[in-house]
């Protein structure tokens, strides 16, 4: 059980203002939150992702990856899951609920965030402008096709299955890489984003992540300089 485990995510210590509040231990610290589970954080200084401690957790070098006693998860979908089966706030215990949020959760990671990761692809990472500008218009349309369909699942309703689950939780914290101009265009999405992050536990968790880049700000400011 979990509850009986030493339980520690990783996360940075900073990143840059396009990326605080998104990087991706906020779903592990909000499932943990939702779930009334205490963990520690294991904060990374920027560059030392890559060095062996933090790839014996996390294959790719990035964060978050979840240590559980002796045992160790990566991967944000994989660690939510987890989680969420030692939870009925993320999960309901009939078969059926349990395979729909199943579901929603490898929608958000295989058919919303794919769009959405190469958009801030292009508009944050990409060195050739000239390509990025190029491709922009086709990958914005391909997250407004997507989003068009979620649209239609929440139409006059609070979650996308009867009641919040860990598939919304997911839902939730890809859709908020979308801008919120993009949004406005998609009113029933944006209303359950808002749905989303007014929940106690997720807004426990943003701060959690918010509050050492606040500290560090000053001195990686002078060390980007
Ligand atoms: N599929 C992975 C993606 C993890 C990921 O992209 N992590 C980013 C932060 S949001 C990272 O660590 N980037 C730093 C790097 O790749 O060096 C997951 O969902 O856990």
């Amino acid at each position: 059980m979990l509850r009986d485990c030493e339980l520690s995510v990783t996360a940075f210590d900073w990143v840059p203002g396009f990326a605080q509040g998104l990087v991706r231990d906020l779903r592990v610290r909000w499932a943990l939150e939702e779930a009334g589970l205490p963990y520690e954080v294991d904060l990374l200084a920027q560059g030392t992702q890559g060095d062996a401690p933090n790839l014996a957790r996390q294959p790719f070098g990035q964060v978050p990856s979840l240590k559980m006693g002796d045992g160790s998860m990566f991967e944000s979908g994989a660690i939510v899951w987890r989680i969420a089966q030692e939870s009925d706030v993320l999960l309901p215990p009939d078969p059926a609920g349990r395979d729909a949020a199943l579901s929603w959760l490898f929608a958000a990671l295989n058919t919303i965030e794919p769009p959405i990761s190469m958009l801030a692809q292009l508009d944050f990472f990409s060195t050739d402008t000239e390509a990025a500008g190029r491709l922009r218009p086709e990958i914005v349309a391909a997250i407004r096709l997507r989003l068009s369909a979620l649209e239609r699942e929440l139409a006059g309703r609070d979650w996308l299955a009867d009641r919040f689950t860990v598939g919304d939780l997911m839902m939730g914290a890809v859709l908020r890489m979308v801008d919120r101009d993009t949004l406005g265009d998609f009113p029933a999405t944006a209303a359950y984003v808002d749905r989303c992050i007014d929940r106690p536990a997720f807004r426990k968790a943003l701060a959690g992540q918010l509050q050492p880049f606040a500290q560090n700000e000053a001195r990686y400011a002078s060390m980007l300089q």
